[in-house]
């Protein structure tokens, strides 16, 4: 599952990339400088993890991760050329983060020349919303003859396309459509379709700037701030420098880029189950809704889910409470599930298997 970044050129996707994915990638003060995408891996902060493994000794912790992707910048009106590759890439995404500037610094030069984060966030999602169009009407087109073939699956989808294309030549999202017809505008890849977070990259901690919440409410989203910059020169010092600093700045404990990974997460709406009911480690595993027990023993190791016999299952707080798996079978809370047992957040799972066969 990738989430990937879209904005304006020189908005600081790469450098909130580097930030997150404590990646390398080229920041430069002049538009365009990605080319091809990059692609990183952030950790998702999750508490239970700590909770888990604390409550019973267990030293190592791994913390579930989101693949996260760095694409060129969106120009207004570029839909050809570079702008072309780039829309292509984001339609592979799974979720996005919007990035758009909130930063001053007079030596990186705003494509419009502008500083007014809900304009450059309307004016990318007028050439998202212009690249949807063409493609759904395209995708219609081919509909309507497969529909005249006596198609009754092109039919319905086409109607339900179609309402998405009235909506997008409105001005809406296709995230906002009916069920049916957000369905078909995601099958086709359709980036309005998407989930999105928007996210301001400002000079100083600050609450999302006001226009930009309100442009994002109405897009079906959310808004965000973080001072990129700021977090970035926290990340390269030491841990008693960049608490000074965090001091001198009043910045708190928490760091934005951890909060904004969590929601990027989020967006993906993925399930967590947790494997480490002993030693050497504790480990957070997203899959997607609905994954069987099976299914997600299989994310841990193939063996498991060939050989799945079946697993043990426990809500992780009352692991946590119970301080042990040995006891929480004890006390009878450890369920027996078989291989089409739906995973449900927070799980924490002991698959028994057997590979002698
Ligand atoms: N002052 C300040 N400068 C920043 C911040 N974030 C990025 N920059 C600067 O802005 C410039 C552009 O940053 P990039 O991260 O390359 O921007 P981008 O959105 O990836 O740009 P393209 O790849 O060209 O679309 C660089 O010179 C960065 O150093 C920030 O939070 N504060
Ligand atoms: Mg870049």
């Amino acid at each position: 599952m990738d989430l990937g970044l879209v904005g304006l050129a020189n908005a600081g996707k790469t450098a909130l990339f580097n930030l997150i994915t404590d990646g390398d990638a080229v920041v430069a003060p002049y538009p365009y400088s990605t080319a091809d995408p990059a692609r990183g891996v952030a950790d998702v902060p999750d508490p239970r993890l700590d909770a888990i493994a604390d409550a019973q000794d267990i030293p190592r912790r791994v913390p579930a991760q989101v693949q996260v992707v760095d694409i060129a910048g969106l120009a207004a009106g570029g839909r050809e050329g570079p702008g072309r590759a780039a829309l292509a890439q984001l339609r592979e995404m799974d979720a996005l983060v919007h990035v758009v500037r909130g930063f001053a610094n007079a030596e990186v030069p705003h494509p419009l020349g502008r500083l007014d984060p809900a304009e450059d966030a309307a004016t990318v999602d007028l050439e998202l919303i212009a690249a949807d169009l063409e493609q759904a009407e395209r995708r219609l087109e081919r509909l309507a003859k497969a529909a005249r073939g006596g198609g009754a699956g092109a039919r319905a989808e086409g109607d339900a396309l179609a309402a998405v294309v009235e909506d997008l030549r409105g001005g809406q999202p296709a995230r906002l459509a009916p069920a049916e017809g957000r369905a078909a505008a995601a099958a086709l890849g359709l980036l309005t379709a998407k989930p999105v977070l928007y996210l301001a990259n400002v000079d100083e901690p600050a609450p999302a700037p006001p226009a930009l919440a309100a442009h994002a409410a109405e897009q079906g989203a959310d808004a965000m701030a973080l001072p990129v910059g700021v977090e970035l020169e926290l990340a390269a010092l030491d841990d008693a420098e960049a608490a000074e600093l965090a001091a001198e700045l009043e910045l708190g404990d928490e760091r934005g880029a951890a909060a904004l990974v969590g929601a990027g997460y989020r967006l993906l709406d993925l399930v967590t189950f947790f494997t480490g009911s002993a030693p050497p480690e504790v480990r957070a595993w997203p899959v997607p809704r609905g994954t069987v027990a099976a299914r997600a023993a299989g994310r841990v190791h193939s063996d498991m889910e060939r050989g799945f016999i079946r697993a043990e299952v426990i809500p992780w707080d009352a692991l946590v409470e119970a301080g042990s798996f040995a006891r929480a079978r004890e006390r009878a809370q450890v369920r027996l599930e078989g291989r089409d047992y739906v995973v449900r957040e927070g799980d924490v799972i002991e698959v028994r298997f057997n590979v002698s066969g």
